[in-house]
């Protein structure tokens, strides 16, 4: 089994104010290593030039790539270009980067929306690539395919240990609350949180209720990747989920009660449901011994309660 040690070690964490950065953060201070973060203000990822001036600078040894341009269905269907090519040019910049200063060990982010549309279930990281994507979040999935291939060819290439990671769909603290383009879990919080506090007799839920989606803290996404940035060393992706999904409307049900909303939900059909189903298959990953530690109605709990306490007051 490969290692790769933190200790002594500068890791640089891309897009570290993010609800992934900031808990891979609070994760890695747990390591004996020396942590590189830098604001958008201080790096612009999408300036090829400015990531090389800094790289070359801080010299990190190894580099987690979370840097995204990251949204909901209704996101990534409505900003095409911002999913494409700000993803593109943030994940070339910082591998090429990386790559020319001589970065040991990198590891990429990818998500679940790079898997074909319709794919066996659970889907197994060998399904790249086998049938067409989901269009609500084909754009996103595109740019995420180009970052793990580029690991790869740096892998061929210059032999180069960089590795990438697929995560499912995440919740938690430092989540994007925004209704219009936030995922699933906190537009729902805040939505009955706000049905809540107006008494209102129900809540709508985009679509039918009928996708089915697998959703991990991310918390237990940061403990994952600290264990594949320092154990991890193929050119195949990992997938990262909790290796459970439930239906919309399940996940409404939970979050309705997690918020303590007493009103009904009605479906909206005339929102996309985006892909049926994306279920991981994370036996590679549970092979390595890995396990996810927080449960979802927890998880929902624990979220809301961060919502109330650090985001509700701009409702
Ligand atoms: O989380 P979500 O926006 O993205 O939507 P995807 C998941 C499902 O939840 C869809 C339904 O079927 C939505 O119609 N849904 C119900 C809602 N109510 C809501 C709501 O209030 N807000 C949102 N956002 N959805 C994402 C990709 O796909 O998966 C991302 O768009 C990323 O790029 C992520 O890949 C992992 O799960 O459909």
């Amino acid at each position: 089994m490969s290692s790769f040690p933190l200790a002594g070690r500068r890791v640089y964490v891309a897009g570290h104010r993010g609800m992934v950065g900031r808990a891979l953060v609070r994760r890695l201070e747990r390591e004996p290593c020396t942590l590189l973060t830098a604001t958008r203000a201080e790096l612009d990822l999408t300036r090829q030039a400015a990531v090389e001036a800094w790289m070359r600078a801080e010299r990190p040894d190894l580099v987690v790539i979370a840097a995204a341009e990251v949204g909901g269905i209704l996101a990534n269907a409505s900003r095409p270009v911002d999913f494409l090519e700000r993803n593109l040019l943030i994940e070339i910049n910082l591998i090429r980067a990386a790559a020319e200063t001589g970065v040991r060990r990198l590891l990429f982010l990818g998500s679940s929306c790079i898997y074909p549309r319709d794919c066996p279930q659970p889907i197994r990281e060998d399904a790249l690539l086998s049938g067409p994507l989901e269009p609500t979040n084909q754009w996103y999935a595109i740019a995420k395919i180009a970052g793990l291939k580029l690991c790869q060819a740096y892998r061929r290439q210059h032999g180069l240990a960089y590795v990438t990671a697929m995560p499912t769909n995440l919740y938690g603290p430092f989540d994007n609350f925004d209704p219009a383009g936030s995922h699933v879990v906190p537009g729902l919080l805040r939505r009955m949180h706000e049905a809540k506090l107006r008494g209102d007799a129900a809540v709508a839920i985009w679509g039918t209720g009928r996708p089915r989606r697998e959703l991990l803290h991310v918390d237990d996404l940061a403990d994952a990747c600290v264990l594949l940035l320092q154990r991890y060393d193929d050119e195949l992706p990992v997938n990262v989920g909790c290796g459970e999904d439930l239906t919309i409307a399940e996940l409404a049900a939970l979050v309705r009660a997690a918020v303590g909303f007493a009103g009904e939900l009605v479906f909206d059909p005339s929102k996309p449901d985006g892909t049926p189903r994306k279920l991981l298959d994370v036996s590679r990953l549970r092979a390595l011994g890995w396990r996810p530690r927080v449960p979802l109605e927890e998880g929902l709990r624990a979220t809301y309660a961060w919502f109330r306490e650090h985001a509700a007051d701009g409702v």
